[in-house]
């Protein structure tokens, strides 16, 4: 009973800290599940954490969603400079441990959706383990960027926004070199018309 409330506190406590869903069963947690939509017909990665509360090794051996017509297990491994997607049967999550799903590392990549990803949404996807479980989490739908729907550039300028305010107010910190660098920097990359390109993974 003591380990059910700790199990139940610990569960509320993750949320309350990431404000994020999470699913869970008795041994293992699903929880921060989000999808990089990706504009045309590129796959899609899918990232989350997992945590194992039991003591025995639990391996991830499946993801599966309605919107997709495929899911794959994917890692990014990389060698110095260079690195490579290689195809996973599984994945383990050590006995009260846990693993992460993430950018530059493991991920799930979804290829053939359904329909058009709405950023802002959320997509039920079911994962199951070799232990026979299967847990059906919300995955939220974000941009390239990995935000819900603001761009790499929008968040910036908001940024730069805030601090104006800030400096109008009197309130901000003076930093002439930094800003100056920002500036060029800025200008350099407009002048280009750089557009940053994402990678499922
Ligand atoms: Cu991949």
């Amino acid at each position: 009973m003591r380990h059910t409330l700790g199990r139940f506190a610990l569960a509320i406590s993750l949320a309350t800290a990431s404000l994020s869903a999470f699913a869970a069963t008795d041994s293992m947690m699903v929880s921060d599940c989000w999808i990089r939509s990706i504009l045309g017909d590129v796959p899609s990665g899918d990232y989350f954490k997992l945590m194992n509360m039991s003591g025995k090794s639990i391996d991830l051996q499946s993801v599966s969603t309605d919107a997709f017509g495929m899911a794959m297990l994917h890692q990014t491994q990389s060698n110095g400079s260079t690195s490579k997607m290689v195809m996973v049967d599984k994945a383990t999550v050590p006995a009260n441990g846990t693993l992460a799903f993430a950018p530059g590392g493991y991920h799930v990549m979804f290829e053939q959706a359904k329909k058009p990803l709405t950023v802002g949404s959320t997509i039920p996807v079911t994962f199951s383990f070799n232990d026979g479980e299967k847990i059906s989490a919300q995955c939220a739908v974000k941009n390239a960027a990995g935000n819900k729907g603001r761009t790499r550039k929008q968040a910036r300028q908001a940024r730069f926004a805030t601090r104006r305010v800030a400096c109008t107010f009197g309130t901000c910190k003076k930093r002439p070199v930094r800003d100056t660098v920002y500036k060029l920097i800025r200008v350099f990359f407009a002048a280009l018309q750089v557009e940053l390109n994402f990678t499922h993974c």
